[in-house]
């Protein structure tokens, strides 16, 4: 006898379990919308076909089951003999063994051959419809071997889809070879209806899965790889969906939706979208500018202590102008044009001869002597030992050279 203490705990623990799974059900009855066939919606043909094909499958599946189980029940019930009775011994029947194993092969064909017939229409994108948009497939959103399937023309509207902790971001092809002035969007894509639109389906930083369950099947997002689906939505409407890879801690957050407007409306948010990306980029480049004006202002004023050991400047080319005009004072370089008058110096000096008249024609080599030994050789009209004797020691070889080529040049042109 069972006792009161036992079975009382054992009912209630029932009764709870019912109440529990209940609770836990309706709150949850969204997420069963998928659990006896896949879901379609918004008239998308590959959708479509995977659940036809399914539920094909499931229906064939359901009359074996019944059928099967159906027989063998009913047999059981028809032939059941009482306690020590002998079984009749029956060995064989061609006729039901042939019937069944031909049956079954034939049930296999006809799954074979439907699944290939709606393998088309799953895989393979149909044109847009005449009302439909197109853009031109941008090759550059792809990587690694998988081709995108594309519509029999071509066209179509090609959408990058890309997976990131924890958000979607939608970056959409347009004609030119620059992505990065392109239309986007995060977590909720615009798409024009009567368009195929395919995905380009990518992941920025670990494994993500791309789901609009009304849409079509899920699709992994792998760093480095390119995956590709497509939809056709004849129906405006939202499609939510969600990232169906466990991804991190904000997975659950992941979230999708695909909103299907006609195609103007949708030119309309497109052309708006690009404007407001447009003008927020002016503003930071604006920010950006005032910010580098801001960095330098505080560099330039900044106590020399505080700035960072200046490098050592390059050796600059030696000018042989400025030598000309201020001479090297450091080192007692007189200038030159404190005496001389030279037109291109702009120097109008008298004490010694103007240089324009007395060094033309005159071999770089003849200006570099009269240089180095002003007394060897005195001008006509001049006294000897005005022009210093020192250019030779006060003058690096790289000066004189420069202030040669300089007068050489001014006087006697390039
Ligand atoms: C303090 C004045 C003075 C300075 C500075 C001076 N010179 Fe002279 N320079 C003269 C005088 C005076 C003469 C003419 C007498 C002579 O030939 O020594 C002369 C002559 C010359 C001549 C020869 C001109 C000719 O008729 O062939 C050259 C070339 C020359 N100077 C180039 C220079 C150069 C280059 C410099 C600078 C590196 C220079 N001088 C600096 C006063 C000066
Ligand atoms: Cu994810």
């Amino acid at each position: 006898m069972r006792s009161p203490i036992t079975s009382l705990p054992a009912k209630n623990g029932i009764l709870f379990g019912i109440v529990l799974v209940s609770a836990l059900l309706i709150p949850a009855t969204g997420a069963f919308a998928g659990i006896l066939a896949p879901e379609a919606g918004g008239g998308t043909p590959n959708a479509e076909a995977i659940r036809s094909l399914y539920l094909l499958i499931f229906g064939l599946g359901c009359i074996v089951f019944f059928g099967v189980g159906g027989l063998m029940i009913w047999t059981i019930v028809r032939y059941r003999a009482s306690k020590g009775a002998v079984a009749v011994q029956v060995h064989g029947n061609n006729r039901l063994e042939v019937g069944w194993t031909v049956g079954a092969a034939l049930l296999l064909v006809l799954i074979s051959v439907v699944t290939f017939i709606k393998l088309d229409q799953i895989k393979n994108p149909p044109n847009s419809s005449a009302n439909g948009l197109s853009t031109p497939q941008n090759a550059s959103f792809s990587s690694g071997p998988a081709k995108p399937s594309l519509p029999p023309n071509g066209r179509s509207l090609n959408i990058d889809v890309n997976g990131q902790q924890y958000l979607w971001r939608y970056t959409y092809a347009d004609t030119d070879t620059n992505n990065l002035n392109n239309v986007f969007s995060y977590e909720q894509m615009v798409v024009p209806t009567n368009t195929t639109v395919t995905l380009s389906i990518r992941a920025q930083d670990v494994q993500h899965s791309w789901w609009i369950p009304e849409l079509g099947g899920k699709f992994d997002a792998v760093p480095g790889y390119t995956n590709y689906t497509w939809f056709n939505i004849t129906e405006p409407g939202v499609y939510d969906g969600q990232c169906a890879e466990l991804c991190g801690r904000g997975h659950a957050t992941m979230i999708a939706s695909v909103k299907a407007v006609s195609p103007d409306e949708f030119k309309l948010w497109y052309a708006s979208q690009k404007a407001s990306i447009v003008a927020a980029e002016k503003q930071a480049a604006t920010a950006r500018n005032a910010l580098i004006a801001k960095d330098a202002a505080a560099l330039k004023n900044a106590p020399s202590a505080d700035a960072p050991a200046a490098a050592p400047a390059p050796a600059a080319a030696v000018d042989g102008k400025k030598i000309f005009v201020a001479g090297v004072p450091a080192t007692g370089a007189l200038a030159c044009g404190s005496c001389h008058a030279l037109a291109d110096a702009g120097t109008t000096a008298a004490v010694g001869p103007n240089l324009d008249t007395t060094l033309k024609g005159q071999s770089a080599a003849m200006i570099k002597a009269s240089t180095l030994y002003p007394n060897k050789l005195i001008s006509k009209g001049f006294a000897a030992n005005i022009m210093p004797a020192n250019y030779g020691s006060s003058l690096t070889k790289a000066q004189l050279d420069a202030l040669v080529k300089y007068l050489n040049d001014a006087v006697n042109g390039k």
